[in-house]
């Protein structure tokens, strides 16, 4: 094919400049054993979902482990891999933020985001990204609807993370099963919308809370199941302040989304009372 480029090096910017229209985020501590073989599974899915048009963006926060250089070594070998080294452990929540802002300034039209630790199946990404292809604004990867579940956590573990999402459901008055699951696909539309740098929290809670603003800011989200298997390498990062922190600011969450600009009007009831109405604009 003619190229208008004058070399190589000069297309390689071209293409970088036009942006890409699919964008994985992967936020990485600590997961030195993990990230190569996830990296080897996902691209090959991405490719199919996008051929040419999609990036692999790493978001290390400087994991002692080594897990930056082997994500820049990654980034050397395969033309679709970025990372974004951040200086130090700022928690999940910040990471996610990191990585949509550099998505959307390469030109994102989907974001998806999944775990390093191979706990997300990469074959289910296109399963994710097709949902959002056929309207869907936010597409959460599902542990709790039908057809999905979870392969080797121990009784407790499961247990304490249903009760997690359930309480979370009914707290919210949405009908999400899976709130807390970290395996989603966005519309560029919704990062947008819902302003992701005053998304506060961490961990389990900000995807809570990017879920449930995304249902008042009147986005459609649908759950698509899938199997989440245990980590076969490396140690979780999820701590009981972690999860307290979740059980905590639910219920602020709810509070304030009166404070939201773009939902005040929705919230609304015809006699003036601001009474949230469920957000129930999900599908499964
Ligand atoms: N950049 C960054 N990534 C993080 C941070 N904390 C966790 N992660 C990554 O976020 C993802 C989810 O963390 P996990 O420790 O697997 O938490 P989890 O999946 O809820 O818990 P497990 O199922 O027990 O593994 C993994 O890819 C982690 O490496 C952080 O502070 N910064
Ligand atoms: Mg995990």
């Amino acid at each position: 094919m003619m190229t208008e480029c004058a070399s190589f090096a000069a297309c390689r910017v071209k293409v970088s400049l036009m942006g890409k229209r699919v964008w994985l985020t992967v936020p990485t501590y600590n997961e030195s054993e993990n990230l190569e073989r996830l990296v080897a599974a996902a691209l090959p899915e991405l490719e199919r979902i996008a051929p040419g048009d999609h990036t692999l963006l790493v978001v290390d926060d400087h994991s002692p482990d080594g897990t930056g250089d082997i994500a820049d070594r990654l980034a050397v070998e395969h033309e679709a891999v970025e990372v974004l080294h951040r200086a130090g452990k700022d928690g999940l929540g910040p990471a996610y933020l990191a990585g949509f802002e550099r998505a959307l300034a390469g030109g994102a039209e989907l974001v998806a985001v999944m775990d390093c630790d191979l706990s997300h199946d990469p074959r289910s990404l296109p399963g994710l990204v097709a949902a959002a292809e056929q309207g869907a604004d936010l597409v959460i990867g599902s542990r709790y609807v039908k057809g999905g579940g979870i392969e080797d956590w121990p009784r407790l573990r499961r247990t304490l993370s249903r009760a997690g999402s359930t309480y979370a459901r009914l707290l919210l008055r949405v009908e999400v099963r899976d709130l807390t699951g970290g395996f989603k696909c966005i519309r560029r539309e919704v990062l947008e919308k819902v302003e992701p740098t005053s998304l506060r929290s961490q961990g389990y809670v900000f995807n809570i809370e990017l879920t449930y603003r995304a249902l008042l800011a009147g986005f459609r989200v649908q759950e698509v199941p899938i199997t989440f298997r245990d980590r076969q390498y490396g140690k979780s990062k999820i701590s009981l302040p972690i999860a307290f922190e979740a059980l905590l600011l639910v219920p602020r969450l709810r509070r304030s989304a009166r404070e939201v600009p773009e939902v005040q009007d929705a919230l609304a009831s015809p006699d003036g009372e601001p009474e949230p109405e469920p957000a129930t604009r999900t599908t499964a």
